[in-house]
């Protein structure tokens, strides 16, 4: 019996598939296809795959083709497939055309004819390209703006700002073709919004009014009733308001927030967040664009505290050290939360240098994220008997964004997308970042 053996994605499953799993049968008796599972998917750069793993291998059972359906979670894994199976031949569409001649090694290695003119890319992105228009002129608009370029079904319908700033060439282009904030409406499924704090609530307004989804850097503005009616405004709307903290949609912090939740380290009871970067803030140099210090790190810092501790804090304690002559400017800014079974502290500041790590101690153990802990792709639980500590890496591309940029565009699609940032926990932020 000659054993055949080949490995997909296969979202969507459509005809180039099928040719070629078809001719992977005919080369043998028995044909085994690997179906990728998310993890491995993302870890290899693939984010936008629009069917569950579950999904994706009953599209597979359901073609009659396959003798055994096994799931590809690692890279390395087709070797020890390969032996497992003792598969003498593997085959792949010949978009990989020597990307595997080093399975020649352990059977024959077969590259068929890739079938043009059809791919799960674009099936995923024939719906409705979304519009997202920009909003600001610091360097996060220029990152935000490549990042979607990894995502299918959005493109850029332009950018509004009140000054070049530190946009990239490209967008200063673009700033060029759009004379007001109306006028980028206008053009827009959505807005992605980095402007100043202070323009976030009658920007995210407008928009909403005009029926358009908004993904907004937090603080989504700067009162937690400016909040409540911007948040009431888009739900009865049916519109999304997202609250943009790129941290919240990385693999490696939603992974290790399940792993808390699920008692790794026991009942934790102390949080502590550092967020610091030195910026040049002397006064004769404070630009009016510069956010101060706890708009510009403070949501990073109490997103893990509120998603861990909750937002039902009993009392704070707060030091802030302002830039003299700039009473709404802090250096750097400490609070404290004491809650009723627990502790928790931040620190974040633009004008004091600490180290930026996150640190949960629990009572069984403690996680430890380094710096910069915010961009979390790797963590550790650590325990009393060293030999118990474990490591976790997930891959972290472009600082996350694009993650936050598929979430928005699954919550707008009204996909079972989660909201890994609910409306109690921005109005929590608002709370604490809206005043220095
Ligand atoms: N394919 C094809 N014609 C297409 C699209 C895909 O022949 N129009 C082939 C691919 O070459 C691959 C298989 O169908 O052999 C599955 O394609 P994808 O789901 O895109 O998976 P891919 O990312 O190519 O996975 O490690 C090997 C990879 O897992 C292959």
């Amino acid at each position: 019996m000659t054993k055949v053996i080949t490995y997909g994605t296969y979202d969507f499953l459509h005809e180039g598939h099928l040719r070629l799993l078809r001719r992977a049968k005919a080369l043998g008796d028995y044909l085994i296809v690997g179906v990728t599972a998310e993890d491995f998917d993302k870890s290899r750069g693939k984010i936008n795959v629009g069917q569950s793993l579950m999904e994706r291998v009953e599209a597979i059972r359901q073609t009659g083709l396959a003798d055994k359906i096994i799931i590809e979670e690692y890279e390395g894994q087709k070797i020890d497939d390969i032996r497992r199976y003792e598969a003498d031949i593997f085959t792949v569409g010949s978009d990989w055309e020597g990307k595997f001649d080093y399975l020649n090694e352990f059977c024959k290695v077969v590259y068929l004819d890739r079938t043009e003119g059809i791919s799960s890319t674009e099936i995923r992105s024939h719906s409705q390209e979304l519009r997202i228009g920009l909003v600001g002129e610091t360097n996060i608009v220029n990152k935000f703006k490549n990042e979607c370029g990894y995502v299918n079904g959005v493109e850029i319908s332009g950018i509004y700002a009140d000054s070049p700033g530190m946009l990239d060439g490209e967008l200063k282009g673009m700033l060029e073709n759009t004379d007001s904030y109306d006028a980028l409406l206008e053009k827009s499924d959505a807005v992605y919004i980095a402007s100043n704090p202070k323009d976030h609530y009658l920007q995210v307004k407008k928009a909403i009014e005009k029926g358009i989804h908004v993904v907004c850097e937090s603080p989504i503005c700067l009162t937690t009733e400016d909040f409540n009616e911007l948040h009431h405004l888009a739900s009865s709307k049916g519109l999304v308001l997202m609250d943009g903290i790129k941290t919240a949609y990385s693999l490696a912090f939603n992974r290790m927030m399940l792993l808390i939740k699920g008692g790794i380290i026991g009942d934790v009871l102390s949080v502590d967040a550092t967020c610091t970067s030195l910026t040049d803030i002397s006064p004769q140099n404070l630009p009016s664009h510069l956010w101060n210090s706890i708009c510009a790190w403070g949501p990073t810092a109490l997103l893990p505290i509120f998603k861990i501790l909750g937002t039902d804090y009993r009392q704070t304690l707060r030091f802030s050290k302002t830039i003299q002559g700039h009473d709404d400017f802090d250096l750097f800014t400490k609070v404290s939360f004491l809650y009723d079974e627990g502790v928790a502290s931040m620190k974040v500041g633009q004008g004091v240098k600490s180290e930026g790590e996150l640190v949960i101690s629990g009572t069984k153990g403690y996680i430890y994220v380094p710096a910069p802990w915010w961009k979390t792709d790797y963590f550790e639980a650590r325990f009393e008997n060293p030999s118990d500590n474990r490591r976790f890496f997930y891959q972290l591309d472009g600082e996350g964004i694009r993650y936050m940029i598929l979430s928005f565009l699954n919550l707008i699609k009204g996909k079972k997308a989660y909201n890994q940032i609910p409306s109690s926990i921005s109005s929590k932020i608002i709370q604490i970042v809206g005043t220095v």
